[in-house]
């Protein structure tokens, strides 16, 4: 027996570092190391079974070409000649035809890998002129919103860093389900005596470890973060050493909080004004004191806007000065490799219409399949994603799917909703057969993994389909043809000094280097903002709290009177396990409040229809305390196509955006539900 090292390349924060144990070339046990500082030698419960998935019997493992109906998800498999044949006359077809902006790609984070995530495909469509993908759905709000405070320095307190805290806030963070590796140190640091507080509208796992538990109403964090401010500048708790040295605003600032009293926001977040007083206080004299913001809190209309305003309170209090305090929402801005070597967007000056390449926003994907327009999208590329599942208005988004004049092509690991709508269904390798470098939003190692076992049937590398692809359409620029070492040679090689020493060899002696940043990484200890002379600009403007518009006090409040949370299910990634039956009994679920059932004749375990005017779905009522009145919670991404009505959660979901960076608002939907009929 051999033991591998390997990445975990799912989307996840924590970015675990894996040990594979390899017999006659078949892995048989996954475990997390413990060499690695984070890991810490355990993985979630997910990816502990990730070999189920691996060896599944339903694996894709040919090229298939589709043989009924569009959407039917009849397929007969082809060889790779003929699929790679068919995908090039079918661009040069379309590129012809409409354009090449009628060609789009779409993709997430299925992988986190550089060279699968966005490597050679980026170069690819770059190459090709095609339409590019606005990659919002997860966080760019927030990212706006934290670049706006910070003057785009988006970093954040380390992991470690939390075992050295006295108070930690999880602010719209689930972090035993999503962000599991960072509660041994939130452990560490409570038994030295930290508090650990929760702010959700959900009590999930995480709220029900919390030593206090602020129910809050969804997409009221704006007014909340206020509010404190109101406390903390109105009763002078704030560090004015700190925030004379190093902020430049905090006058305009105060006035802004003044409009917000505890008594206004208790109206608007549904916490008590005495709890307000309380955490304000507490917050502000405590260190060190640090806040895990995760993206729950962004996924809702006024989602930057919250952002930008909470990453000013460790500001205000000062709190980036002390070790195992700040605030960590995403530490990927300190992996500042060479974006351009990696994704070459300077092969793409004009798209064959003349113009630099459209932008559309992957959020929207509906709308785009459906009513974009000069030139409509007439080929689809996915790889990483599972749009017919997670994106916002599904049945928009199937209506377009389902065109027979756009011609799609599905790169994948199983059968999902997405690959039903193929024309070509191509077999993909999964992290353990590919060889990739992994940046991570939850810590500061760079990592780097070989494949542990090879692909099973005629499954080919998302880099090794572009590159085959660019040679089918006759593209002679060498960078199309680099092999995998060389793409991470190459992003690498980019002279920042968080950079400066970490190669491609001592990754390969090492697999998980810790970047320049210092240890412990204290990015605004002294200032170091990305404002003027470092400072942090404390701008009131646009701090002003509106409701969601689908929430209990916006302006479609009305008929459907329960705000939907169809956040992260625990034992799941978004929909990548969805084949998993213990998953779809998770994700068929409902939580609702006693009231909310007893007011609609809803018992516990009842099937109910969940529904407004775009859609509905069936889901499984639990009556399970876990909600404030007027909250219900899918725990999501259920398959639309192992749903009872074929209809996913997503369904119900607007295409409504955040108020900047173009995200989606899965987190800000008002629905209705009834019991289904015996
Ligand atoms: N197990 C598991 N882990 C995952 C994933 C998964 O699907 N499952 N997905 C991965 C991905 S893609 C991401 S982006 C990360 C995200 O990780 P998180 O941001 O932690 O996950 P979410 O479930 O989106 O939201 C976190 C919490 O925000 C709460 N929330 C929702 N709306 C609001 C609000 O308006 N205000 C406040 N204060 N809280 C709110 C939710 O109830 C939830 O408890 O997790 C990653 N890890
Ligand atoms: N209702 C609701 N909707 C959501 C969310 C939510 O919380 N609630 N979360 C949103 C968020 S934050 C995100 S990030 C998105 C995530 O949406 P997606 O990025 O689409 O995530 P997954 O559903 O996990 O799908 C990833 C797919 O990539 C495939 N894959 C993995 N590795 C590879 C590879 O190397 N090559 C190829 N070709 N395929 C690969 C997997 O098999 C999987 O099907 O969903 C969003 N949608
Ligand atoms: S999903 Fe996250 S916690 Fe689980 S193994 Fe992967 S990186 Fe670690
Ligand atoms: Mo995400």
């Amino acid at each position: 027996m051999a033991v591998h090292h390997s990445v975990c390349a799912l989307d996840c924060p924590d970015c675990c570092s894996l040990l594979v144990n390899v017999e006659d070339g078949k892995a048989t046990k996954l475990r997390g190391n413990p060499d690695h500082p984070v890991t810490q030698g355990f993985l979630c419960a997910k990816v502990t079974q990730y070999l189920e998935r691996e060896y599944h019997p339903d694996r894709l493992l040919y090229p298939m070409r589709r043989s009924g109906a569009k959407g039917s998800g009849r397929f007969e498999r082809i060889g790779w000649a003929e699929a790679l044949d068919t995908i090039a006359a079918n661009l040069t077809r379309v590129s012809d035809r409409y354009g090449s902006e009628a060609i789009l790609p779409y993709s997430y984070a299925g992988t986190m890998g550089y060279v699968q995530g966005r490597g050679m495909d980026r170069r690819f469509f770059h190459r090709l002129g095609a339409s590019r993908l606005d990659r919002t759905i997860c966080s760019q709000a927030g990212m706006v919103g934290a670049s706006e405070a910070y003057g785009g320095l988006r970093y954040g307190t380390e992991p470690e860093q939390y075992a050295h805290s006295k108070l930690i806030i999880a602010w719209g963070a689930n972090i035993l389900g999503t962000n599991v590796h960072l509660w041994p140190f939130i452990q560490q640091a409570r038994r030295n005596g930290a508090r650990f507080y929760v702010i959700d509208p959900v009590k999930n796992r995480t709220g029900n470890l919390a030593d206090r538990f602020y129910g809050i109403f969804p997409g009221s964090d704006l007014a909340l973060a206020l509010g404190l401010m109101h406390v903390i500048l109105g009763e002078g708790l704030e560090d004015k050493a700190y925030t004379d040295a190093y902020t430049v605003g905090i006058e305009e600032l105060r006035r802004k909080a003044a409009e917000y009293p505890p008594q206004r926001v208790e109206a608007l977040t549904g916490i008590a004004k005495e709890d307000i007083v309380q955490l304000a206080r507490e917050y502000a004299s405590t260190r060190p004191a640090t806040i895990r913001l995760n993206y729950g809190v962004q996924r809702s209309d006024r989602g930057a806007a919250a952002v930008r305003a909470i990453c000013y309170l460790p500001v205000l209090t000062g709190s980036w000065k002390d070790v195992g305090g700040g605030m960590t929402l995403s530490t990927s801005q300190a992996f500042q490799v060479n974006a351009a070597a990696l994704e070459r967007p300077d092969l793409q000056r004009k798209s064959t219409l003349g113009r630099e390449a459209r932008l559309v926003n992957m959020s929207a994907l509906g709308s785009a399949l459906t009513a974009l327009a000069n030139p409509k999208v007439h080929a689809l590329v996915v790889y990483n994603s599972n749009p017919a599942a997670i994106a916002p208005d599904q049945n928009t988004v199937r209506q377009g799917l389902a065109r027979e004049d756009l011609f799609t092509v599905v790169m994948e690991h199983f059968q999902n909703d997405t690959a039903d709508y193929a024309d070509i269904l191509l077999p993909a390798t999964t992290f353990l057969e590919h060889t990739d470098a992994y940046l991570a939003y939850g810590h500061y190692y760079l990592q780097m993994a070989r494949p542990a076992v090879a692909a099973p049937g005629e499954a080919k590398s998302n880099a090794e389909v572009f590159r085959l692809l660019a040679a089918r359409l006759g593209f002679d620029d060498p960078c199309l043809f680099e092999s995998d070492e060389e793409i991470i040679r190459g992003l690498l090689d980019s002279g920042h000094e968080f950079l400066k020493g970490v190669t491609f060899e001592r990754l390969a002696a090492e697999r998980s280097v810790r970047l320049n940043v210092g240890q412990p990484f204290q990015p605004f200890a002294q200032g170091g903002f990305g404002g003027p002379q470092g400072k942090c600009e404390l701008k009131p403007e646009g701090l002003e709290y509106v409701p969601p518009v689908e929430s209990r006090l916006g302006s479609a409040a009305g008929r459907y009177r329960l705000e939907l949370i169809c956040s992260k299910n625990d034992d799941s990634m978004n929909s990548t396990f969805g084949h998993r039956d213990k998953v779809d009994g998770d994700t068929s679920e409902l939580w609702m409040h006693t009231d909310d059932a007893d007011e609609r004749g809803i018992a516990n375990g009842d099937l109910v229809r969940v529904y407004n005017d775009r859609a509905a779905c069936v889901l499984k009522a639990s009556v399970n305390g876990s909600v404030r009145e007027g909250v219900v919670r899918a725990p999501s991404v259920r398959w639309p196509k192992r749903s009872p009505n074929r209809t996913g959660i997503n369904a119900l979901v607007s295409e409504r955006l955040t108020d900047q960076g173009g995200g989606p608002t899965f987190y800000s939907c008002l629905v209705e539900v009834e019991r289904c009929g015996d």
